[in-house]
């Protein structure tokens, strides 16, 4: 952790969390480690985007990644900090990283319009501005990198944080093929050769597998009788090699070292492109209390849905010296990913990577019982935009309002501006929408009113809607998409515009 240049006494959470970087140390590429970055002026921070080799089922990987000098991925930031960052370019292409959840003036925000275009291979562009504590994360926003693993934590820490001297413990999740990103669009978006990248018992067919959930399973999903579909959702899009949890599988987990009986704060970020997960904290009870980094008031349990791209806080108190899984588990499959809390000299044994049930979609039921910390000031909306989910399988295409990115109309709004947005889902899958610039709160779950979380993403349901308000507070060009990266390439992100951008 950054101390704002000021030597302190390390706490014991500094001295844990540094023996989890340790632990967690990845093989660089030679020619990366070898390529330093250029030295960082005064006070600011160095982040190289960059490539990498995992090893996944064991076989080599070659990833992107986004990491620090001291190899750490990501940025992590202490209360007060700016985020000062200079992003050095090794990635041997042109790239572009979103600063996702944060609310920098649009020109940072990390996203290629014509005015912030891509960073070519080998520079180095700055940023500055003043970040919102909680737990995000940064990845890629050019073509099909995220897909790559141009993803990494970005995390802010708050001064209530410091007092509650939590042992701060990351999980980063993804989805990850050996196929390239091309070859797993290409498979979904040509006619022919389409079924090569979805599994067979894709939730279209219905009739084996994953997916094929059963009606009665329905309000399951956050929606009322009257809305069930007659037929089960669609989920994962693309039949992946591996699911990972920091970079690691089961097989071989990232194994975090807790004191016995320890305080933790778990910050979980849903990096993949193409997949939603069931957080399952076992024998633990953890209390949700943020959700995509804004605090809510606290929610019990042990079995939590999180959508791509989302984020939970969830704060574990470990009841003994054991050794407890932190498990995340792929909906409509038995495939699982996860970490392990470990407590000093407790028996790790080896967590099998598939659970003995498939899980069930991710659905709004956390969503239902959450409530903002600090909500929006009531106010009745200036602007309603209503946003039309449309699209299918066959062919692979997803618009918004009929448009197909980057043929859109943008949804105009104005400063000073309480805005609401009312997604309307047409389709047979769920759709996390998110609105870049802006943290908005959710106001309505398939038409029941809610006085909800304030977040950047939020699930919208097979055949549901979700309304959600925010004050128009920072003017530019904002991206409004389907975290779904393949829906998002095929179509499925608008724009949100302020008057007098260009
Ligand atoms: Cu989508």
């Amino acid at each position: 952790m950054r101390s704002n240049g000021k030597p302190t006494r390390p706490t014991r959470r500094q001295v844990l969390a540094s023996g989890v970087a340790a632990a967690g140390t990845i093989a660089f590429m030679p020619a990366l480690r070898a390529a330093a970055a250029p030295e960082p002026g005064a006070g600011r921070i160095s982040l190289t985007a960059g490539n990498r080799i995992l090893a996944v089922n064991g076989k080599p990987a070659p990833v992107f990644g986004l990491f620090s000098p001291n190899g750490k991925p990501g940025v992590t930031l202490a209360p007060g900090e700016r985020f000062n960052v200079d992003l050095v370019n090794r990635a041997g292409t042109s790239t572009i990283i979103h600063w996702h959840g944060q609310l920098p003036p649009w020109t940072q925000d990390g996203f290629p319009w014509p005015q912030t275009p891509p960073i070519p291979a080998g520079e180095t562009r700055s940023y500055d501005y003043a970040p919102i504590p909680g737990t995000f994360w940064m990845h890629a926003h050019q073509g099909l990198q995220e897909q790559n693993l141009m993803t990494a934590p970005l995390i802010v820490h708050s001064a209530e944080d410091l007092r509650a001297d939590r042992q701060d413990v990351v999980l980063l999740l993804h989805d990850f093929s050996f196929r390239t990103p091309d070859e797993l669009l290409a498979g979904l978006t040509k006619p022919d050769s389409s079924r090569s990248a979805m599994p067979m018992s894709h939730g279209r067919t219905t009739t084996n597998g994953s997916g094929s959930m059963g009606a009665t399973n329905m309000s399951a999903m956050g929606m009322g009788p009257d809305r069930a579909p007659d037929r089960a959702p669609d989920l994962n899009d693309i039949d992946y090699d591996a699911f990972l949890a920091n970079d690691r599988t089961l097989a071989d987990p990232d194994v975090i070292p807790t004191e016995a009986g320890g305080r933790v704060r778990l910050r979980l970020i849903n990096g993949a492109s193409a997949t939603q997960f069931w957080i399952d904290l076992g024998a633990l009870t953890g209390t949700v209390v943020a959700a995509d980094g804004h605090p809510v008031r606290p929610v019990r349990g042990s079995r939590f849905p999180l959508a791509m791209a989302q984020r939970l806080d969830v704060l574990i108190d470990l009841p003994g010296n054991g050794a407890y899984p932190i498990l995340a588990q792929v909906e409509g499959k038995r495939a699982r990913t996860g970490i392990i809390l470990a407590a000093s000299g407790s028996f790790v044994s080896r967590v099998a990577a598939e659970a003995g049930e498939n899980a069930p979609p991710v659905d709004l039921s956390l969503e239902r019982s959450l409530e903002a910390f600090a909500p929006l000031a009531p106010r009745a909306p200036d602007v309603t935009h209503r946003v039309v989910l449309a699209g299918s399988m066959a062919p692979y295409r997803w618009s918004l309002n009929g448009d197909y990115w980057p043929d859109v109309n943008p949804l105009m709004i104005a400063k000073g501006q309480r805005v609401a947005i009312e997604f309307v889902n047409r389709t047979m899958m769920a759709h996390p929408m998110h609105l870049h610039g802006h943290a908005f709160q959710v106001t309505s779950l398939n038409g029941a009113p809610l006085a909800g979380a304030v977040r950047d993403t939020v699930l919208v349901p097979p055949m549901g809607n979700v309304g959600i308000a925010f004050d128009a507070d920072n003017p530019g060009r904002w991206a409004l998409h389907c975290h779904n990266l393949y829906h998002m390439m095929t179509g499925m992100m608008t724009e949100v515009r302020y008057p007098a951008i260009i």
